[in-house]
């Protein structure tokens, strides 16, 4: 029993939080938010400003800074770092980055010099490709044609060649910039870079965000000679073995000790995908209950007992951190969507929500959108579409409640018509997320799914992931036991389908169904 510290390092924001397993409690969050915190790096959003819309690159420095300040604002509130057993953690899926010398061959972290100087002189590309990246789709293609097509690679690794993913991203790296690619010694996911960054160590890749990256051949858990082949020359050499996500990975390095106080030896555990992450924080391990998450992208996820893929090539299938799969569909347009409306019909967050609560009704009186205010993922839209169908005032972005209820009813509807293919309609849904808090929000996918919606007490179920993924790696607790304790559901949120509300939308349901079989998806 004792403190474990998880790590979230987001779009936005890198975040903490600290568990105590003798008393089931959640001790402290800390949140460190890049545009706020280090305006310097010019990333309000967490990503560089670029003029083609397509490229979304990160600076790697910025994270490791993050987590500099987050754990100077522990201790800052007092908060002993020694006191910490085990830390694990989180971050945004599929990013990569790109190193000369690999962290395992750097000098140890010098105590005397930021961080920041140190990491950066070992990358090799001073930018990491992030999720929100769409810029690779002749990799995508070439990769595909290598293969035999999209179903060999599904087969193999549980997702189409998908733009955001890792294989493409590198692959584009070595097609334009081939002498950097030579000079890279390693490639890692945000995730593993955090953890190597904490361990001063080269920590390996985990399953659950390894599977994220068109390279892990699923049903084995190592990298596929096929795709890599396919990838980029020489690319197996770049990656370390990938390992299941319970692993130890290393031990705090002494630079943490000094600084901020961490007890030496407080052991590492394989960082994961911030989804692979939440699944556990949601208490979700187990196959039966999907969770929704509403942050800067909505995604659907839900583990599964075995890799069944999506047949209409949107969906994905990554590691579950407990053991066996999950499955998942992310939507690129979830906050970026509901914000910019809110925006365009002058609403706050609380009038949005009474918008949606007593100004509008289930149906939404016959206006309808496509919600695409960015380009989507799922389905596959390189460019912005933004279709509005109904009254004037409606189509104009006039009518405030029609068109807050407009862009949700389409983001739930879409999201039940692109998670068909999971199985069983679910009958109760765990919904996590900053929007969770919308009970607005909350009432249409109750009513859209004819489900039972229950939010946790705590918002940030990577975070809590992370944590309860380092105490069941030490203490060997079970899954079933952290999620009893953590992962509970708010007694104030009870939100069911209103009477006749699912049956309201079943002729939506269906138009919805022909609009988005008819978008000339690529
Ligand atoms: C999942 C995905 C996003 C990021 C966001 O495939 O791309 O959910 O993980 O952080």
């Amino acid at each position: 029993m004792g403190l474990y510290l998880g790590l979230d390092c987001s779009t936005q924001s890198l975040s903490a939080l600290v568990i105590d397993t003798e008393r089931g409690q959640v001790l402290l969050e800390e949140s460190v938010n890049y545009g706020q915190a280090l305006p310097e790096f010019q990333a309000p959003y967490g990503f560089l400003a670029h003029p083609d819309p397509k490229l979304k690159h990160a600076d790697p420095l910025l994270w490791v800074a993050a987590l500099e300040r987050l754990l100077a604002a522990l201790v800052a509130r007092g908060f002993d770092l020694s006191t910490v057993r085990a830390v694990s953690g989180a971050a945004q899926q599929h990013g990569s980055v790109y190193l000369k010398t690999r962290i395992a061959d750097a000098p140890p972290w010098s105590p005397g010099t930021p961080l920041v100087d140190q990491v950066r002189p070992l990358l090799s590309r001073p930018s990491a490709p992030i999720w929100l990246d769409s810029s690779t789709s002749a990799e995508c293609a070439e990769i595909t044609a290598a293969l035999g097509g999209h179903a060999q690679i599904v087969e193999l690794s549980g997702s189409r060649a998908i733009e955001r993913f890792t294989g493409p991203q590198i692959r584009k790296f070595w097609k334009t910039e081939p002498a950097a690619y030579q000079a890279t010694r390693e490639i890692t996911l945000v995730s593993a870079f955090m953890a190597s960054v904490l361990c001063g160590t080269s920590a390996p890749i985990d399953h659950g965000d390894g599977a994220g990256m068109n390279l892990l051949e699923l049903r084995r858990g190592a990298w596929s000679p096929a795709l890599l082949d396919a990838t980029a020359p020489g690319l197996a050499a770049k990656l370390c073995t990938p390992v299941p996500s319970t692993t130890l990975v290393g031990e705090i390095a002494p630079y943490f000790v000094t600084k901020f106080g961490f007890a030496a030896g407080t052991p590492v555990v394989a960082f994961t995908g911030d989804n692979p992450s939440s699944l556990v924080g949601m208490g979700a391990t187990e196959p039966g209950s999907a969770v929704i998450s509403l942050g800067t992208s909505d995604t659907v996820f839900a583990a599964m007992a075995e890799p069944h893929t999506d047949p209409g090539g949107f969906g994905h299938v990554f590691g579950n951190p407990a053991g066996g799969f999950m499955c998942l569909i992310c939507f690129a347009n979830g906050s970026l969507a509901r914000e910019e409306v809110a925006r365009r019909v002058g609403l706050s967050w609380p009038a949005f929500e009474r918008a949606i609560l007593s100004e509008s009704l289930p149906g939404n009186s016959g206006n309808s959108m496509l919600p695409y205010f960015v380009p989507e993922m799922t389905p596959k839209l390189l460019e912005p579409r933004v279709e509005l169908e109904g009254s004037a005032a409606f189509r104009a972005f006039a009518d405030p409640p029609a068109n807050a209820r407009g862009v949700v009813e389409a983001q739930a509807l879409t999201m039940q018509h692109h998670s068909a293919w999971i199985g069983a309609r679910p009958t109760s849904l765990r919904v996590t997320g900053g929007a969770s808090k919308n009970r607005g929000i909350l009432q249409i996918l109750a009513d859209v799914f004819d489900a039972r919606i229950q939010t946790l007490t705590l918002s940030n179920s990577s975070a809590l992931g992370g944590a309860l993924r380092a105490a069941q790696a030490v203490e060997g607790s079970t899954w079933a036991e952290l999620a009893a304790r953590f992962a509970v559901p708010d007694p104030n949120v009870r939100i069911l389908s209103a009477r006749g509300a699912s049956a309201a939308y079943d002729a939506l349901r269906a138009k919805f169904a022909s609009k988005l079989q008819a978008l000339p998806t690529q």
